[in-house]
């Protein structure tokens, strides 16, 4: 089944972020286990800041080990690796950075056509998490401030009238507060495609709430990162 479909139907569900500077073949042999008892929906592999090469390495590690979709999370062309499954195609539309809106698009569009990527059109809005993150920094933009559900919604509105297929809301990696859940439940009644949370989720309790919040899909670096076992205490 395409990736898409897999995310539309999917409720509480869960996508590990895999950051390629940051794992150990003993982690992606632990992740490997996890995946193939059905814990993670598809892994995202990528990063606002990538500096080793890596990607491919990991990428076909997990493809040769299981079957769990392989989606790559680009924080610059560079990081585009054709051995995965798809690719979340980026727009971030809670900023106004043009490069960001279209031009790393252009760059980009003809080697991923070429791809043979699953590509998911997706609505990237970052929320105000309580410190400053790499992707706002590095994107230069400013997240939406957590306490304005209003806002995120009319931005994910604009994003679906566009034909985004996807809606991701992020606070960041390593957030201090995860998506606040006003805003996930104000997005959720706002938009009928599917909705992708992540940044700053620590354990079973939060996710059970950005879950119950209305996210589709829930993403969890960080926590996973410094305890991959964290994944058999979690409700999915
Ligand atoms: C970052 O939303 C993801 O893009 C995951 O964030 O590392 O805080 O889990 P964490």
């Amino acid at each position: 089944m395409k990736i898409l479909s897999q995310i539309t139907q999917a409720t509480q569900q869960l996508a590990v972020l895999i950051d390629p500077d940051k794992c150990s073949e003993e982690r992606l042999s632990l992740l490997v286990e996890y995946a193939k008892e059905g814990k993670i929906l598809f892994f995202l592999i990528g990063g606002s800041l990538v500096f080793k090469n890596q990607m491919k390495f990991i990428v076909d590690y997990l493809k040769s080990r299981c079957n769990t979709p392989v989606v790559i999370f680009p924080g610059n062309p560079s990081q585009i690796d054709e051995g995965a499954d798809g690719l979340l195609l980026l727009s971030l539309i809670s900023g106004r950075n043009p490069d960001l809106l279209i031009g790393r698009h252009v760059e980009a569009a003809p080697l991923i056509k070429q791809s043979g990527l699953e590509v998911i059109p997706t609505g990237y809005i970052l929320i105000d998490g309580g410190k400053n993150t790499s992707v706002s920094y590095i994107s230069n933009t400013t997240p939406i401030p957590s306490d304005k559900p209003d806002i995120a919604a009319a931005t994910a509105i604009a994003g679906e009238l566009l034909g985004l297929k996807l809606i991701y809301l992020e606070a960041g990696s390593g957030a201090l507060n995860a998506v606040p859940i006003p805003v996930i439940e104000r997005v959720k009644k706002s938009v009928d495609i599917p909705i992708m949370v992540g940044g700053g989720i620590k354990d079973a309790e939060q996710l059970k709430k950005v879950f119950e919040a209305g996210a589709n899909i829930a993403v969890i670096g960080t926590a996973i990162e410094q305890y991959p076992h964290l994944l058999a205490s979690l409700d999915i």
